[in-house]
């Protein structure tokens, strides 16, 4: 059954002795030069979950917002969520396993899950632009091949290009037609329609500056530029095509969040509206720098989100209190809780997010849009398909904002506006082991080590407007520690004080 795979395993796409590695928050990421085999045996994993769903999956190759010497890899369900938590740890044991051992190993998972080998499969591949993709793109192909799986190569795609694909051929086109060109034109069209004819409105102009991060994403805005017209008139910086570029280098969402600067190329910029978006293209950061003062000021996920919350809320007409709710940090938690509302809004302050309509609430959205009059419901239509929900999509996120701030005739300062945050810090404290943090109630409160969260809240006590919360990173070995008050001072003091407590 598995003499083939176990063959161009073990010729071309070996593990040899290289470490274990683990299916973390976001796939396998690490070294390039440690992840070939990691790539092969990935290919072979995704024929037989297709074969199991029988449905199309999604293999996206990116390390995201990492520098460009690391790579990485993550499978895609069939509805377009990341891959189901249970078989993370197959992935990881698959990954992991001897050379000679890959027969026993695929074995194992094919007869645990009830694997029919006699259907079909297909698996789309996808990659950014780092220059390890092709070739771990090559050994994703291989262990499709070895396995007599069917493969759809998509080629240098954004990572939330992949997931529409992936959705668009699940649905039978239903969510649109699965190719670039499919995706954009459905975002294009319902984005202008949206706009209509006057692409100015009160404050708002269509001018905007773009930071390609010297990634997927340059290419990608470039291309749907083309469909676009003149509804936005953008200028490119780091796309990638300049001696001396490297991904994510001094540019980027992460680079900007993190640093709270202007990534190269947009420095001497006052008062245009600014956008970053990182390297697979599915965070996105807004910024401007003061038209007199030359100030930095960032528009994050947490501004996105009360933007487009605010905007739908005022579009249905609804009075009522908008739901809030808490998950643990990530993604996959986030798009999981949306999809209980009938309209579900999350975005992480990195930039990362998107909407999620229900079934029941889209029809009956576009059945008012069609059957009445009403501009607010044909305007909702037209948002619903400007946003990509299959996962958080940078592109289709700013178009999303640049509809609401060109509806609202708001200039970037006058969403900045909108409300003010309170003063906050972020720190990472260094521990011998991280684990020992637990937490519950969505990670805002410790459970262990006993008594820390008693030190938290009288420590919080002291300090005006005070909250802090502790949790172990999901990514780095760290305990990551968060703090606000009514000045940055005590913000600062705060944090500082709970980070003694965690040592
Ligand atoms: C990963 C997650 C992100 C999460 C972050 C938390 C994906 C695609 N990305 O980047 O959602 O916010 O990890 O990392 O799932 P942390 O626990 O180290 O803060
Ligand atoms: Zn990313």
């Amino acid at each position: 059954m598995w003499a083939e795979a176990v063959k161009v395993g073990l010729e071309q796409h070996a593990k040899g002795d290289l470490k274990a590695i683990q299916y973390g928050t976001a796939g396998f990421r690490t070294d390039a030069k440690l992840l070939d085999h990691v790539m092969y045996r990935m290919g072979i994993l995704a024929v037989l979950r297709s074969k199991l769903k029988q449905a199309a999956i999604g293999v996206m190759i990116t390390a995201s917002h990492n520098q460009e010497k690391d790579n990485g890899v993550k499978l895609v369900d069939p509805k377009g969520e990341m891959l189901e938590q249970s078989w993370e740890a197959l992935a990881t044991k698959l990954a992991n396993a001897k050379d000679d051992e890959l027969d026993i190993v695929l074995d194992e998972i094919a007869q645990s899950q009830g694997i029919d080998h006699a259907l079909p499969s297909s698996v789309f591949v996808g990659r950014d632009t780092r220059e390890s993709s092709p070739r771990l793109a090559q050994a994703i192909l291989d262990g499709i091949k070895a396995v007599e799986g069917a493969v759809i190569d998509a080629g240098i795609v954004s990572t939330p290009q992949l997931h529409y694909l992936v959705v668009c051929q699940n649905t039978h086109g239903q969510y649109g037609e699965a190719s670039a060109k499919g995706y954009y034109s459905k975002i294009s069209q319902a984005f202008k329609a949206f706009r209509g004819s006057n692409p100015v409105n009160g404050r708002y102009s269509p001018k905007l500056m773009f930071d390609g991060a010297n990634g997927v994403g340059a290419q990608k805005m470039k291309e749907f530029l083309t469909f676009l017209g003149d509804s936005i008139q953008m200028e490119i910086v780091n796309d990638g095509t300049q001696p001396g570029d490297v991904l994510n280098g001094d540019c980027g969402a992460d680079f900007v969040k993190v640093q709270q600067t202007s990534p190269k190329g947009l420095e001497k910029t006052r008062g245009e509206r600014c956008v970053s978006v990182d390297g697979d293209a599915d965070r996105v950061m807004y910024f401007y720098n003061d038209k007199e003062s030359g100030q930095f000021a960032m528009l994050d996920g947490d501004r996105i989100a009360t933007l487009v919350a605010e905007f739908l809320k005022e579009l249905l007409d609804q009075a009522k209190n908008v739901p809030v709710a808490c998950v643990p940090t990530g993604v996959k938690h986030l798009h999981h809780k949306a999809q209980d509302f009938d309209i579900g809004v999350y975005f992480e302050a990195n930039g990362h997010g998107t909407i999620v309509f229900s079934d029941a609430a889209q029809a009956k959205i576009r059945d008012t849009a069609a059957s009445s009059n009403s501009i607010q419901a044909q305007k909702l239509a037209h948002l619903v398909d400007v946003i990509n929900q299959t996962v958080g999509d940078a592109i289709s996120d700013m178009l999303l904002v640049e509809s609401i701030l060109h509806a609202k005739g708001w200039s970037i300062e006058d969403w900045r506006k909108a409300y003010q945050d309170l003063p906050n810090r972020q720190m990472k404290v260094r521990v011998a082991d991280r684990n020992v943090i637990s937490t519950t109630d969505a990670e805002r409160q410790v459970v262990t080590p006993k008594g820390l969260q008693d030190e938290i809240d009288a420590l919080v006590k002291k300090f005006p407007q005070g909250r802090s919360f502790v949790r172990p990173s999901g990514t780095e070995d760290v305990v990551r520690v968060y703090s606000e008050s009514d000045t940055q001072d005590n913000a600062d003091q705060l944090a500082y004080e709970v980070g003694l407590k965690v040592h």
